[in-house]
This record gives structure tokens, C-alpha cells and sequence, in this order.
């Protein structure tokens, strides 16, 4: 899950003086950062190193990944004229992607790396706002108020989406992750009539890619159904659902990832235990389950709670 790096003293060091978009456009040490988790914790697929703004960056989108903040805009998206200044991407835009998963592939043998990029909607509110938002007012009365400027806006974002996708399939990850972080601020209708159309076109951009989709999302209870029909194979579920009652809302279709709430992790190792067993207990009525967090690993968790963790997955789920 995302940041998992970010509890390790390696990555700390690693990272010193580097900036976060500097660091994802450096293939030597965005290797180095996806293997640190897998060497550490044992764990069954590593999750690529970047973030989701890289791509609108390289679309031409001023932006910086702020320590402590997360991505900032430095002229927001609000208008059509704005709009001109986000273009579509090459794959030479993000060269550096490339070679990045071309170095993975090779190091990480048989375990898999997984790929991903942001969802239309989430980009979206980072470009609209200017950077984290916990309402979301702008992008909100983009979407309601201005809907022709907010469809060629999430058009866009969903071309640029499924290039860098595409880009990191035809390098060789074996997954890819559609991050629809802040979908969860919408009512299930405004989900399926301003967003899931956008999404729907990245995912249905992949079906002959032969890799597995995975859909994320967080506070999207009632989004579920709707996030697997938008083209998922594998719907990512935060830790508010029971994965039971997710498996009924998403359908026999569909497997489910997640969903330890990353807090649990700070609650002594009796709970850490008796939690993941529940989770691993309640996944067991999807056809298929990732275990993993319901959303990013906390920047503060010890690690060796983590290394602890996948070693108990493995003795659970191995029986
Ligand atoms: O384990 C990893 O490090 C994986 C790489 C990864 C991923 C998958 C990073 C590195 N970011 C992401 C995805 C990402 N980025 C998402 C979707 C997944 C999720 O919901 O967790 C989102 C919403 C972002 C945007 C972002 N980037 C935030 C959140 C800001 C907000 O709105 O609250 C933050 C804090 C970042 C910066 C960032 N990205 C990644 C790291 C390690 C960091 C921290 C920066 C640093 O260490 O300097």
C-alpha cells in the first residue's frame, strides 16, 4: 500500500536532500525504494515507487510533491483556457518510467510489481483545488456548475491515465492499481454520472493488456458495486466495509483487496492478530482476496509490526 517505504529508516536516508518528484524520475532510485519493503517484510508483490501526479506533470502541469503536504498545483485548473495548458502524454514523456520497471522486472524475478496511476476524479480535485482538499468545494462546483469544462477535463486526465498505464504494462508490471482515492466524497448517482464514465474508458483501455485491475477507493461503501462495473477485476475495499458485506455489493465476479484499518497497527500485536485473522476470515467469501491495508501505511508504524503481519498471512492463508 501506499508508503509503506515511508516507516523505514532506509527510505528516510535514501531520500535525504532528494525531492519526492525527483526521486520518482530517477529510475536507480526508485528501484532501490520499491525493493526496500519487499527485502524487509517478505512480502508478495511490490507496489511501484512514484505518485500519481507524475504523469500530469509530465502533461505540463507546474506541480510540486510538498514534504508533509502532498502534491501542489502552482496555477490551478479552473477554466478552459486553463484546460489548454494539461496535454496529452508520449511515452517518451516518461522515459524514465520505463526504464524504471525494466530495472524492477529484472531484479524482482518471480514476485510481481504492481503498477498504477490516479483515477480521473482524484487527479481532478488535486488540479482543481491546488493541492488536498477535505471538501472539495471547487472541484464540486466544477462538476455541478461548469459540466462541459469538468467532462473534457476528466477526458483528458483519463487519456493521460491509460497512456502512463499502457507505458508501465509494455515495460512489464504484472498489475495495475487505479487509485480512486477521494471518490468517497460522492453520492453514489454523482459517482456513476460525473466520474465512473471517465474511469470506465481507462479501465476498458486495459482489458486486452492481460494484467489484472485493481480499483481503489476510500469512505466508498456505496460506491463498491459501481467501482467494480466501471471495469475492475479486483475492487479495493477500505477497512469501513466488512469484506463479506463488500463481496455481496460488488458481486461473485470480483475479487476484493484490502482491509486493516493502518491504525490497528498502533494497537499492540493481540489486536494487529485478531483483526488480520478477521480479515482474512471475511475475505474468504470473495473469489479472491489481496490482503493488504485499507488505505496507506502510516508514516509512523513500526516496521517489524509490518514484517510481523505478512509473516501471519502467510501462515494463515497457506493452510
Ligand atoms: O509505497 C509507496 O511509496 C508507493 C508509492 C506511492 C503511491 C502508490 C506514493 C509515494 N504515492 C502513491 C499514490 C498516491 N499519491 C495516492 C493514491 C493512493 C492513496 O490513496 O494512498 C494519492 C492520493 C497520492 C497523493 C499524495 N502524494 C499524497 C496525499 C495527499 C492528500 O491529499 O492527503 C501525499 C502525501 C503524497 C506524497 C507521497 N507520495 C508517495 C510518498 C512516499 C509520498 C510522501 C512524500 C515524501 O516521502 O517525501
Amino acid at each position: 500500500m501506499r508508503q509503506a517505504g515511508r516507516s523505514l529508516p532506509e527510505y528516510r536516508k535514501i531520500r535525504q536532500g532528494v525531492g519526492m518528484l525527483e526521486s520518482c524520475r530517477r529510475p536507480d532510485l526508485v528501484t532501490e525504494i520499491t525493493l526496500q519493503p519487499v527485502r524487509r517484510h517478505n512480502v508478495d508483490a511490490a507496489i511501484f515507487f512514484s505518485d500519481i501526479v507524475v504523469p500530469v506533470a509530465a502533461a505540463g502541469i507546474d506541480l510540486d510533491i510538498v514534504a508533509g503536504t502532498g502534491p501542489v498545483v502552482a496555477e490551478p485548473v479552473r477554466t478552459e483556457v486553463d484546460l489548454a495548458r494539461l496535454r496529452a502524454i508520449e511515452p517518451g514523456d516518461v522515459a524514465f518510467i520505463t526504464e524504471a520497471v525494466e530495472l524492477l522486472v529484472a531484479e524482482l524475478g518471480t514476485t510481481p510489481l504492481i503498477g498504477f496511476a490516479g483515477a480521473p476524479f482524484t487527479l481532478a480535485s488535486y488540479l482543481i483545488e491546488g493541492g488536498p482538499s477535505r471538501t472539495y468545494l471547487k472541484t464540486k462546483a466544477m462538476m455541478y456548475g461548469a459540466p462541459d469544462l469538468w467532462n473534457a477535463l476528466l477526458a483528458r486526465l483519463a487519456e493521460i491515465t491509460l497512456t502512463f498505464l499502457k507505458v508501465q504494462v509494455d515495460a512489464g508490471v504484472s498489475a495495475v492499481q487505479l487509485f480512486d482515492s477521494w471518490a468517497g466524497a460522492l453520492s453514489e448517482a454523482d459517482y456513476r454520472r460525473f466520474v465512473m464514465p471517465h474511469s470506465a474508458s481507462v479501465l476498458r483501455g486495459l482489458v486486452d493488456a492481460g494484467v489484472p485491475r485493481i480499483h481503489f477507493g476510500v469512505g466508498t461503501a456505496v460506491l463498491l458495486e459501481a467501482m467494480g462495473e466501471a471495469g475492475a477485476d479486483v475492487v479495493g475495499v477500505d477497512w469501513r466495509t466488512p469484506l463479506d458485506v463488500a463481496t455481496k455489493r460488488i458481486g461473485p465476479d470480483r475479487s476484493v483487496q484490502g482491509n486493516l484499518d493502518p491504525a490497528i497497527l498502533f494497537a499492540g500485536w493481540d489486536t494487529v492478530e485478531r483483526e488480520a485473522r478477521r480479515v482474512l476470515q471475511q475475505g474468504g467469501s470473495a473469489p479472491g482476496h489481496v490482503f493488504n491495508l485499507g488505505h496507506g501505511v502510516m508514516p509512523e508504524t513500526d516496521p517489524d509490526v509490518l514484517t510481523r503481519l505478512t509473516a501471519l498471512v502467510h501462515e494463515v492463508s497457506s493452510r
